[in-house]
């Protein structure tokens, strides 16, 4: 059977070109500083993002935690926007691991405006944990890969600077962001102290995340990702398809927001479906089934006996992910076989009206 996996773009492989480079990479043990493959893309990461300097971690979650647990000691005050990765899907490190205080405002589409912040602000006062650190998505998964702009991060940070907070951004997706506003990535980050992003997800390497900043914050960032686990040996073998990633993957992730679009545009014609198509900014489109008459775990399985595999959020709730390895026949696919499963649960759901 034919099958269309849409669940996430982490399901990405890596290209021959990086199962090449892994195999020839140049290698040394990189909690002695001496991979130079990892240098390497430790540099590039750092350059391309126009800050001092970059850190390899094992993963977008594991860059995350190292990220805030380096900026903030147990018992400060951390803002996140009500349905952050870092806040949702982050298996509570945040607050296990950090013994962190979330203090949630939500955003429209993701993004979060600066007076809904400031409301949040307290002045330092015995009661209250002391705020350290803004965090902000981009491109905002939950709200379905919406996008900050330059001039919406500015606003946050010019109020974080007058509160003296940092700012640290979870770009897992930031290059889908700047493809879209045709803007070098360095416009968004700019106006953020830190930020992480992900080699494994649209840019298809197989493993890593980097966290990007300041130098001295690179340094305990170092120790953090060794306090975790994360001091890795000979891990040129990740660097390598990661270079490879920063280096030529990022301009085709268009590729990916255009098949988003014509899957996000098909199913908002099919009866029972509700999309809303101003979200769909980037590769992830965020639809509800309910008004079939169904949820988003039965549909998911129903999609799934025909070869498409979705992810399902609460209720309704559906997402699909565009990504490397899926092309516009395989869209097509899923819009056929979309119909059809819509078809079937509707006939269901007026089969059962009319017993009852
Ligand atoms: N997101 C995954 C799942 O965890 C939900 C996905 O399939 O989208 N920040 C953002 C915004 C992310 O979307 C993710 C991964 C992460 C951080 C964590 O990255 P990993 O999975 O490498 O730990």
């Amino acid at each position: 059977m034919r099958v269309v996996d849409l669940r996430s773009d982490t399901v990405t492989l890596p290209t021959e070109e990086m199962l090449e480079a892994i195999r020839t990479a140049e290698l040394g043990d990189d909690v002695y500083g001496e991979d130079p493959t990892v240098n390497r893309l430790e540099e590039l990461a750092a350059k391309k993002m126009g800050k001092d300097a970059a850190l390899l971690t094992t993963s977008g979650t594991q860059a995350n935690l190292v990220s805030v647990l380096s900026q903030t000691a147990r018992g400060d005050e951390v803002i996140l926007e009500s349905e952050a990765h870092l806040y949702y899907y982050e298996v509570g490190a945040f607050f296990a691991l950090g013994g962190l205080v979330p203090r949630l405002v939500k955003g429209h589409m993701g993004v979060m405006a600066p007076e809904d912040v400031e409301n949040v602000l307290r002045p330092p006062n015995i009661h209250f944990p002391p705020t350290k650190l803004i965090c902000i998505e981009n491109t905002h998964n939950r709200a379905g890969g919406t996008m900050w702009t330059p001039s919406q991060i500015k606003a946050v940070f010019d109020l974080a600077k007058t509160h003296e907070l940092k700012v640290h951004m979870d770009g897992a997706r930031i290059f889908n962001a700047a493809v879209t506003q045709n803007l070098d990535v360095r416009e968004f980050t700019r106006y953020v102290d830190t930020l992480m992003f992900c080699l494994s997800k649209g840019l298809s390497a197989p493993i890593g995340s980097l966290v990007v900043g300041g130098q001295e914050f690179i340094d305990r960032a170092r120790r953090c990702r060794k306090m975790l686990g994360g001091g890795m040996r000979q891990a040129g073998v990740i660097a390598a398809p990661g270079i490879i990633a920063i280096d030529k993957m990022i301009e085709r992730l268009r590729e990916d927001h255009a098949n988003a679009q014509l899957l996000a545009r098909g199913l908002s014609k099919i009866e029972g479906i509700s999309l809303d198509l101003q979200r769909v900014q980037t590769n992830i489109v965020l639809y509800d089934v309910s008004a079939l008459g169904t949820d988003a775990s039965e549909w998911i399985i129903r999609m799934n006996q025909r070869g498409v595999k979705a992810g399902a959020q609460e209720r309704g709730r559906v997402r699909m992910v565009a990504h490397r390895g899926i092309e516009k026949d395989d869209i097509e696919y899923t819009l056929n076989v979309a119909e059809k499963v819509a078809r079937q649960i509707r006939e269901k759901t007026s089969r059962a009206k009319l017993v009852a």
